[in-house]
């Protein structure tokens, strides 16, 4: 481990400790070691770079955000030199992407990998976090910044008899890096959320057979996927300027413009030639918002969409009842999705689709799976059943901020934050892609919210300021607002990971700011600009 500063303005051992190595961790690594000078040592309980995209090597995975914009935008060299081959980015090429970032500003002499953070506790007497690993280590910081990633707490539901399963079994975001061998194998399969479709879509023509348990049917739309030609990949970057301007200042950052067109209202015959043409370019977020401006907001618009992919499903399926079972009851408000051919996979004599919610599993056995109606025995179980999301990491953590508060107590209503990066109690504590942050592409948000947390370290380092804390009000206030915004939308009234609804037990809660990156960073800039009113500072002694 080599950091170029010796000593630390506060005292502590660290200026800057940071959790997590995916885009959050690497570009917070960066901006405060190569840019603000700090002494900065980062950690991650993976072996090396990626984040997500190291833990997550299921067949078919890939980002559904279109490959040229699912990247940094600040390294304009960078933008330039690397080149993408398809519309989507698979797994291995983002990890590529990632491991080369990690190269090109030598990130990895900073971090500790292999290495578990197992407390981060605020010492009131030193003001200072006090940061234990796995490993014993025990080291001082005075800002501590978490990366840990809001889809990266894996969800394994507890089913009565899942250890007693004799067969291998794996959750899709905890994948071995060698793959598995599906040749001829039963292979059965719980969740059909981004992951699951992915998975099903590029699994069945691997295995012998593939046993599909959905609880919810699923909205979702073609990827269009395929190569993208040299004269589309220089026009892409000779705009990126402006791309990255409108993005920077969209809703949901995805590089298209968002609808201001409502659907309600208009005749089917005008909406579903809207939608068709959607289809068939393809992408989910663009299905959902570069369509019409009303399909998140406004009950008609929804149901106009639903109608449209009901029928795509009717007309894909070969199989009336699975046909029936596969076309969703309930409004078009879950992350929207898309996929390489998800319904037309069920007309393949190898799958079988078992609907849980009409025939629940009763348990797992050693054989396979038990539902309502009997076994069903399989050779290999996948669960592909999400995440705890938004809050997952941070609950698992032991998090204690001033007088000893906990942050599993604090957040057990519902995870809570000022701005999705402070919160009201844990002083010099930055979250990166915390609790109520914008719901968009993720890498744009990301690099927002770094950038404001490496000004705002730098500018308490210059005003001399010690700690910095969010006040309560402030953290109210934008909760509120959240909710506020969330409940304008009709994704409340959909039930999964944006809202903490897909984990038992777990509180119902807004978790995102739902009124979209440009107004975000407005917010976030204002904060700034107006000398950072909603915190509270000490001095240095
Ligand atoms: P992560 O990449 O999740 O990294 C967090 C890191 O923190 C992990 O490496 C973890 O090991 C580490 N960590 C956590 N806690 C600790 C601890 N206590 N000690 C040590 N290390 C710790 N987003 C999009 O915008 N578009 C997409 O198309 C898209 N597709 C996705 C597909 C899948 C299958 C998944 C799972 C997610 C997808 N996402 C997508 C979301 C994706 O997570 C983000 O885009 C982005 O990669 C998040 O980066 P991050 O650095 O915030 O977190
Ligand atoms: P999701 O979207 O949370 O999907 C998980 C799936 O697992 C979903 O179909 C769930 O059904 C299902 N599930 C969860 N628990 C159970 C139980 N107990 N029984 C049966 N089925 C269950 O996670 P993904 O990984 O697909 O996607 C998360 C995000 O990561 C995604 O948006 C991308 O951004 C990447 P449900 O719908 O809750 O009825």
């Amino acid at each position: 481990m080599s950091n170029d500063i010796k000593a630390t303005t506060s005292g502590a051992d660290y200026d800057a400790i940071v959790i997590g190595a995916g885009f959050g961790g690497l570009y917070m690594t960066h901006k405060l070691r190569n840019e603000l000078g700090m002494k900065v040592l980062s950690f991650d309980r993976n072996n090396d770079v990626g984040g997500t995209w190291f833990s997550n090597r299921y067949p078919g995975i890939l980002s559904d955000t279109e490959s040229f914009y699912y990247c940094y935008s600040f390294d304009k060299e960078l933008l330039q030199e690397w080149t993408w081959k398809n519309r989507y980015v698979n797994q291995t090429e983002i990890l590529e992407y990632l491991n080369h970032f990690a190269d090109r500003y030598d990130l990895r002499k900073s971090y500790e990998f292999e290495t578990d953070v197992k407390s981060a506790i605020f010492n009131d007497s030193t003001e200072l976090w006090d940061v234990e690993t796995n490993k014993g280590n025990k080291i001082t910081a005075q800002h501590l910044i978490t990366g840990l990633g809001l889809l990266s707490a894996t969800n394994v539901p507890n089913f009565k008899g899942i250890n007693t399963f004799e067969g291998q079994k794996f959750h899709t975001a905890d994948w071995p890096h060698g793959g598995v061998d599906f040749t001829g194998k039963r292979v059965g399969v719980i969740g059909t959320g981004s992951t699951g479709t992915q998975f099903i879509t590029s699994t069945a023509p691997l295995a012998g057979h593939l046993t599909v348990f959905q609880r919810s049917p699923q909205y979702t739309v073609p990827i269009g996927n395929g190569p993208i030609s040299e004269e589309f990949t220089q026009n892409i970057k000779a705009n990126y300027d402006a791309s990255w301007k409108q993005i920077k200042g969209s809703m949901v950052a995805f590089g298209f413009v968002e609808s201001t067109v409502p659907a309600a209202g208009l005749p089917v015959e005008e909406t579903d030639k809207v939608f068709e043409k959607a289809w068939q370019y393809g992408g989910g977020f663009r299905f959902m918002f570069e369509t019409f401006s009303d399909i998140a907001v406004d009950p008609g618009a929804n149901e106009a969409a639903c109608v449209f992919i009901r029928k795509k499903i009717g007309e894909i399926v070969n199989d009336p009842k699975t046909a029936k079972m596969l076309q969703p009851k309930d409004i078009y408000a879950k992350r929207p999705l898309c996929d390489s051919g998800y319904y037309a996979t069920y007309n393949r004599d190898n799958v079988t689709l078992v609907d849980v919610k009409a025939n629940p599993i009763v348990e797992i056995t050693p054989k396979g799976i038990r539902t309502e109606d009997g076994e069903h025995e399989l050779d290999i179980l996948v669960f592909a059943t999400g995440f705890e999301a938004v809050d997952g990491n941070y609950i698992k953590m032991d998090i204690r901020g001033r007088n000893g508060i906990e942050m599993k107590d604090k957040w057990a209503k519902g995870p809570r934050s000022f701005n999705g990066m402070s919160n009201a109690g844990f002083p010099n504590m930055h979250m990166i892609l915390g609790p109520n942050g914008p719901f968009t592409n993720l890498p744009p948000s990301i690099e927002t919210q770094v950038e404001w947390i490496s000004d705002f370290i730098g500018d308490m380092k210059e005003n001399k300021q010690l700690t910095a804390e969010a006040t309560l009000e402030a953290e109210n206030a934008w909760c509120k607002t959240c909710e506020d915004v969330a409940n304008m939308t009709l994704f409340p009234k959909a039930d999964s990971w944006i809202f903490g609804a897909n984990i038992p037990g777990k509180e119902n809660t807004v978790q995102f700011y739902l009124a979209g990156l440009g107004n975000y960073t407005d917010v976030i800039k204002a904060e700034a600009k107006g000398g950072y009113q909603n915190f509270n500072f000490t001095y240095a002694q």
